[in-house]
This record gives structure tokens, sequence and C-alpha cells, in this order.
């Protein structure tokens, strides 16, 4: 494991330096789930795929960008599924954006996730490991990952980032987000589920939701390559997530880029969103 991070940690350092120096256009090939792709998607899975394949203990990978899966070695242990560059899209306005990794074994349900390790690319290179616990790290100026502290959630928090647009949010969806709006959370949504689901994490609670929408009823977010990592994380630092009803980590794809609604947050928040799907 401590080589995949290793490897995942070389990555960072050099898809930082393509985020600040490479052509941010897009390119003409189309990913699997139908987005355009940036050049910089593509260069990004490359680099991610070639450390990738150095390490014995992976037996496969796939990727956000990719159709199928890689085999690398047979007699691997790990499966990784990631997201090169999650966010893209929000490139050319330079906010931030991320890499998801989610370390799986023996198939990619929520409950094979072993580990799960995601970068965010800001104005500091900060990388996040969840595995018994979540700690953060950030790049120091001699180009290593120094630990920064342990992320633990609160029991409630006081922000709220309402994923997809108030046109296609159903009644009760619409009347939770208001309700949680009229008891005094901020509002804070950039549209990057890494940056934004980092800022929950490290205030210490609040919620962000990608619900089941009238344009896109099964949710936008895919579960292999950025759900069940985040739900991995926002567990193991002391909160929640759930499709509405049931907990993200019971379910089980039965395509990798299937999606699912999905739920964010501090235990407060989370018996929130269960209250208003009984
Ligand atoms: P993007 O389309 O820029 O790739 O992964 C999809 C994603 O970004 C997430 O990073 C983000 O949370 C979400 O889409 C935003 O979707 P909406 O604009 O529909 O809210």
């Amino acid at each position: 494991m401590h080589e995949i991070f290793n490897a995942i940690k070389k990555s960072a350092i050099k898809i930082k330096w393509l985020i600040e120096n490479e052509d941010t256009g897009y390119s003409t090939n189309i990913n699997s789930t139908g987005d355009t792709q940036l050049k910089i998607d593509i260069k990004s899975d490359l680099i991610i795929e070639e450390e990738l394949k150095k390490i014995s203990s992976v037996k496969e990978i796939i990727s956000e960008e990719k159709e199928s899966r890689t085999p690398i070695n047979k007699n691997g242990k790990y499966l990784v599924g990631y997201d090169p560059l999650d966010g893209s899209s929000l490139l050319d306005v330079n906010l931030s954006v991320g890499s998801i990794f989610g370390i799986y074994q023996d198939g990619y349900d929520g409950k094979n996730l072993k580990a799960v390790v995601y970068i965010i690319y800001g104005p500091r290179l900060e990388l996040v490991i969840a595995d018994e616990d979540v700690k953060l790290y950030k790049l120091d100026e001699n180009r290593e990952f120094i630990f920064v502290k342990n992320i633990k959630l609160n029991e409630k928090g006081y922000l709220n980032a309402p994923g997809s647009t108030q046109s296609c949010w159903s009644k009760k969806h619409k009347q939770m987000i208001d309700d949680i709006f009229a008891s005094g959370y901020r509002l804070r949504y950039s549209g990057g589920m890494v940056p934004d689901l980092h800022q929950i994490l490290l205030k210490g609670g609040g919620l962000f939701s990608y619900p089941s929408t009238s344009d896109k009823p099964k949710g936008k977010l895919r579960m292999v390559f950025e759900v069940f990592p985040f739900a991995y994380i926002f567990e193991k630092a002391g909160g929640g997530a759930i499709d509405g009803k049931k907990r993200l980590l019971d379910l089980s794809p039965s395509h990798p880029h299937d999606t699912t609604p999905c739920f964010f947050g501090s235990n407060e928040e989370i018996k929130l969103v269960l209250k208003y799907n009984e």
C-alpha cells in the first residue's frame, strides 16, 4: 500500500506542474461518461497509469477517463479506481481541482475499499490519505509531503454545498435545502467535488449533496471513482455518507461508471437528510 501511496505522490507533483504550465484547452476525445476530454485530463491519466504500472501490488487499474480496465500484475492484490482530474472544467478559471484514488480489493464494491487518497491542487499542493484514520499532508519546499494533521468532523457543521441546479431538484430536496439555509448554513459550492468536500472536511462539517434530479435520476457522480472514496473518508472522519436512505458504502455498481445520488456530511446533517427521505 505504501508503494501505491508513493506512486500517487509522484503523480500529484507531475500533474501540479501540468496544471501550472500546460494547455488547458479541449481535445477532440469524448470519455466514457460522454464528457469532452481536456488535453490535460488525458495527460494526467497517462501520468498516473505510468506510475501505477510500476507497482507490483497493483492488479488492475480503471480510470474515470477510460471505458475499460487495464490489467497490471496478475498476482497483484489491489485494484485502483481513480479520477485523474476531477472538476477539470474549473481549470480555465483557475479554481482548485483534484485527483481521487480508491484502492479496492476483490472488486469495486463500496465494502471492498481498503484505502483512499485524494489530492487537491490549490494554492498549496495537499494530499489526504484515509486508511484507519484520515490524515492531511502538504508539499513542503523540499518537494516532500509532510504530515499536517488528522481530519475529524464535528457532530454538526455550518456549510452547505448543494449540487446540480434548483430547476432539476425534487420538491422534497428543495424544501430540505431551503430549510438548511433558513437555519443559518452558509452556501459554499465551487462546482469541484474535491475542493467542495475538502472544505467541509477541514471546516469541521456541513453537507454536500448531489441528489437524484429530473435530468439525472441516478445522480451525476460516479460510485467507483468519486462517491465510494469520499464516502469512505467521511465515515473515517466521523461523519456519514448516504444515497438519501442507504449507506453509500453498501452499494455495488453493476458497471464501473455507474452513478448514484449522494449526500456527505457530519452526523447531524446526515440525520436530517434521512428525516426528509423517510
Ligand atoms: P465536473 O463536471 O467539472 O467534472 O465530477 C463531476 C463534477 O465536476 C464534480 O467535480 C462536481 O462536484 C460536479 O460535477 C458539479 O456538478 P454541477 O455543476 O451539476 O453541480
